[in-house]
């Protein structure tokens, strides 16, 4: 068997959310570095696989792939006899596959969209020179306590998002969720705010600790 390829770079959060499947499923793979900052990820061959010239993309044996959240599909499809399921599998019917597709939704477009915009403004921004602007950001932290209202209402009746046992749903939030010390965002850490959503902080906590996270941890 080839290994897989991941073209990617090891602080691209969305790099490490295909790292964390390829852990979890204990699939080997090689990580190959690109040259962020000579913005390889634009360059026509790096077009040939990844058309919106971003990172990540996998090569399997030749079939390339793009979109982080896709490529864990993928792996979880083609590779469902190796390690966990991370996916329900066809036999388990159309409400498992909806609890799983409606907690993976909620990542992609509620969870990720809201870190996104606080991590351009506690991050990304000063890197490039600029300069936070906290008026941008309290909005987006007052939303996300409102989004963490609702994890809590489902954490608090099931161990992970769509049921008991971890899916990619999980898994695909790990990479922002490390974010949150570093940006200085306190949901998990203030005891009051803490202890409005003591479910999502032991989910998070747990995802935190595991090994894939561990291993694909930068800093
Ligand atoms: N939705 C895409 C997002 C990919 C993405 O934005 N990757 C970033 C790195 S984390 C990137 O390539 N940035 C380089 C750029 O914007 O030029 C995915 O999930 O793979």
């Amino acid at each position: 068997m080839t290994t897989i390829k991941v073209h990617g770079h090891p602080r691209s959060s969305n790099t490490r959310r295909v790292l964390l499947v390829l852990k979890e499923k204990e699939i080997p793979y090689e990580l190959i570095t690109s040259d962020w900052n000579a913005a390889e990820h634009t360059e026509p061959t790096w077009l040939e696989a990844h058309p919106f010239g971003l990172m990540p993309y996998l090569d399997d044996n030749g079939f390339t792939v793009y979109e982080s959240r896709a490529i864990g599909r993928y792996l979880a499809a083609a590779y469902s006899a190796k390690g966990p399921a991370l996916v329900p599998a066809a036999s388990a019917g159309p409400k498992a596959l909806a609890a799983f597709e409606q907690a993976a939704a909620v990542e992609a477009f509620t969870f990720d969209p809201l870190l996104t915009g606080i991590l351009h403004e506690r991050f990304v921004k000063p890197f490039q020179g600029g300069t936070t602007d906290e008026t941008v950001v309290a909005p987006l932290i007052t939303q996300l306590e409102a989004k963490l209202e609702g994890y809590e209402r489902i954490l608090s009746k099931t161990k992970y998002l769509a049921g008991d046992e971890i899916t990619l749903a999980d898994l695909f939030h790990i990479p922002l969720l490390s974010f949150f010390v570093p940006a200085k965002l306190d949901m998990f850490t203030n005891e009051d705010k803490a202890k409005k959503w003591p479910h999502v902080v032991k989910w998070a906590e747990g995802l935190l600790a595991r090994e894939s996270t561990k291993a694909t941890a930068t800093a």
